[in-house]
């Protein structure tokens, strides 16, 4: 065993026996002030991880055990969340499900397994509130991979990229909440279409993949025949994001890290805040080419990164894209029948999620789940082992990314349409639209689900299931 730090000595100084000593971490975060800049005209400052935002990419293996330390240089309790891993709730961090924060200028320990392999990331998971500069308005998110036996098959090129905004502010005047989404029928959509003034919501200005707006920093430069793998993430606090490269579709593998059971070529994709894809790109069309967001003002506001063939020099070129047409069930298996049954053993949880406008300080929207607020104290109880069926009725005119820490799930409906196969952590609910998953109940503890919108989980989109 590798000797820990002084203290440690100090310890053996006093004859501790060698098996007391502390074990040094693997893997130290650091969350303090960083300054980044976006373009050489674009420079903010932000809370990140080990000087950067994003934070590194962290590696992990499945299965061998990992020690983090992670320690708080700023001024008020933090959370660090691993998205997407089967932790205890005691680690999982979310103040909801009990996992001690970073105590201000403190630190905390977390030894954990991890699993399942895939794509997985971290971030902070405080509450921000009417505060624009706490929670994951900040820079705190990085990968997190988990490398496992799996094979994702061969691969000239990896590449991490992460869509964000920045410098976010409060508007009332948001445009198409759905431009990403199509025309999905809209079975919760009520008869009588209700009028009261939309609450103040969050919007920005400014966007980037990773740290850099489009057109600053380098190119991702690649040849001709290569075969790259893009892990892509919505880091983002507010909205869908989408997503293409000129002249080149995606060949989708994994969503939330998950093998699909029907990879895909797709033109586009389209990502809500917490999901994940990766994707395959054959690098097929020599030239210089965006790989940015579908809509004209967030690409040139930043969304987007330069693709650049070894030789090629002329300027970087876009090609107008479709419509956006993203659709989870293509990548899943066809199920038995028009309708998913319910498999037997599976038990009902229903959820209805409405928006009361103007309900926090006469100015932000607040959400309620089965006409209650958070925390559904008792509402939402779990038999270990068991296996049970949610259904997500939308009755909002927004798309909303759900998220159910410490469990993956299996996509059974959505947009109307039966599937299988799509395991996912986060499932992006059109408006007025309905989702149907399922789980197996196998992790005993306090477990978080909400909307990743930040505002919205703030003002009440969540709530905490509990085992029996
Ligand atoms: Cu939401």
């Amino acid at each position: 065993m590798r000797l820990g730090g002084l203290g440690a000595l100090g310890m053996a100084a006093r004859g501790a026996p060698a098996w007391a000593l502390p074990p040094e971490a693997n893997l130290t975060l650091r969350i303090a002030p960083v300054t980044v800049e976006f373009s050489p005209n674009l420079v903010f400052s932000t809370i990140g991880y080990n000087g950067t935002a994003p934070g590194p990419i962290l590696r992990m293996r499945e299965g061998v055990p990992q020690i983090v330390d992670v320690v708080n240089d700023t001024d008020v309790p933090e959370q660090v969340h691993w998205h997407g891993l089967l932790l205890p709730p005691e680690l999982d961090g979310a103040d909801e499900e009990g996992t001690p924060p970073v105590p201000p200028h403190g630190r905390r320990r977390y030894q954990f397994t991890p699993k399942p392999a895939g794509t997985r990331w971290y971030h902070t998971h405080t509450m921000a509130m009417a505060d624009l500069h706490r929670g994951s308005y900040t820079g705190q998110f990085g990968f997190l991979v988990i490398e496992g036996r799996s094979d994702p098959g061969a691969y000239d090129q990896e590449v991490f990229l992460a869509l964000r905004e920045w410098e976010p502010y409060f508007t009332a005047l948001m445009a198409d909440a759905d431009a990403l989404s199509p025309r999905w029928p809209m079975p919760e959509r009520p008869d009588v279409p209700e009028i009261a003034a939309n609450g103040l919501e969050v919007s920005a200005a400014f966007f980037s993949i990773n740290d850099k707006a489009l057109g600053a920093g380098e190119p991702i430069r690649v040849r001709a025949g290569q075969r790259v793998l893009f892990h892509l993430l919505n880091a983002g606090a507010i909205e869908n994001r989408s997503l293409a490269l000129a002249g080149h579709p995606f060949h989708v593998i994994a969503l939330d890290g998950n093998p699909v059971p029907s990879p895909q070529p797709v033109d586009h994709l389209v990502l809500g805040p917490g999901e994940r894809v990766d994707a395959y790109v054959e690098m097929n069309r020599p030239g210089v080419w965006i790989m940015g967001a579908l809509e004209d003002n967030v690409r040139n506001a930043g969304l987007g990164v330069v693709v650049e063939y070894a030789g090629q020099r002329q300027p970087p070129q876009w090609l107008p894209q479709g419509r956006p047409a993203w659709d989870y069930t293509i990548f899943g298996s066809t199920p038995h029948g028009d309708r998913v049954p319910a498999r037997a053993g599976t038990d009902s949880i229903e959820m209805v999620f409405e928006k009361v406008a103007r309900a926090h300080e006469d100015k932000f929207n607040g959400f309620l789940i089965n006409g209650k607020p958070y925390p559904h104290d008792r509402e939402f109880v779990l038999h270990e082992g068991r296996r049970y069926r949610l259904t997500f009725r939308n009755r909002t005119n927004d798309a909303h990314p759900l998220h159910l820490h410490r469990h993956l799930f299996e996509l059974v409906e959505i947009y109307g349409k039966p599937t299988a196969g799509i395991m996912k952590d986060t499932v992006v609910v059109p408006r007025w639209g309905r989702a149907v998953v399922e789980f197996v109940a196998d992790q005993p503890g306090l477990t978080l689900f909400h909307c990743h919108i930040q505002q919205h989980m703030d003002y009440g989109f969540k709530a905490l299931l509990r085992y029996a």
